[in-house]
């Protein structure tokens, strides 16, 4: 069965990150690279890795449509699979990330999983924009599967990758089952003594 798990590759010592990519690449759909990894490695590090597995760049796109474009358009130019960007700027600013390349994945943040990191957020409006803009998916979290099931009402057959498993407690059982089809794991993954080793736990905990 092909993986359902993607590392949030959030390790900021280079080699480490591309280590860890290396070992955990055969347990996972995709790896996740945020902002403390492009800002210690470069760009460079989403070609690397694009090499052998998709990326998806979670820069968290929230800028003005031309901002978006240009920022976007960076991130698939190095290799990028796939780009999150926040849904509050509005249709206009996603639809610009959409014009740069409709065939790349374009995930959009629903609610959050921190805590209180769904206060600020509008799950009906930021669904319904997804759908609007022909978004590839969206993020929500598996620390509120709540609000995972919630989210899987209001959007259809849109994917579903959902962060919060490990460190912030979450469950990828309660998250797949509440409508998740991925779950998303940085720190208990790529602080593991084994990486790999997690990375299969992980996956083979959701099923
Ligand atoms: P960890 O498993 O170490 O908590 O990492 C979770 C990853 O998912 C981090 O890269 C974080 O930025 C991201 N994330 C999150 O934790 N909650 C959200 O609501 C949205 C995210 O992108």
């Amino acid at each position: 069965m092909s993986s359902r798990l993607v590392l949030a590759l959030d390790e900021t010592d280079p080699a480490r990150a591309l280590d860890v990519a290396r070992n955990v690449a055969p347990f996972v759909a995709k790896i996740k690279i945020n902002y403390p990894l492009v800002l210690s490695a470069g760009l460079e590090i989403v070609t690397e890795i694009s090499k052998f597995c998709p990326v998806i760049c979670d820069f968290k796109v929230a800028d003005i449509p031309n901002t978006n474009r240009l920022i976007v358009k960076k991130a698939f130019d190095a290799g990028a699979s796939g780009i999150i960007a926040h849904a509050f700027p509005g249709p206009e600013s996603l639809k610009a990330i959409r014009e740069v390349d409709s065939s790349k994945d374009l995930y959009i943040v629903i609610t959050m999983s921190h805590p209180m990191g769904g206060e600020f957020f509008d799950i009906e409006r930021f669904c319904s924009l997804a759908l609007e803009v022909g978004a590839t998916g969206v993020v929500a979290p598996a620390t509120r599967p709540e609000d995972v099931a919630k989210v899987r009402e209001l959007v259809g057959d849109l994917e579903i990758i959902s962060p919060g498993v490990g460190a912030q407690g979450g469950s990828s059982k309660e998250t797949i089952k509440a409508g998740a089809n991925y779950i998303i794991v940085g720190r208990g993954i790529y602080l593991s003594d084994n990486p790999a080793a997690a990375a299969e736990k992980y996956s083979l905990e959701m099923v």
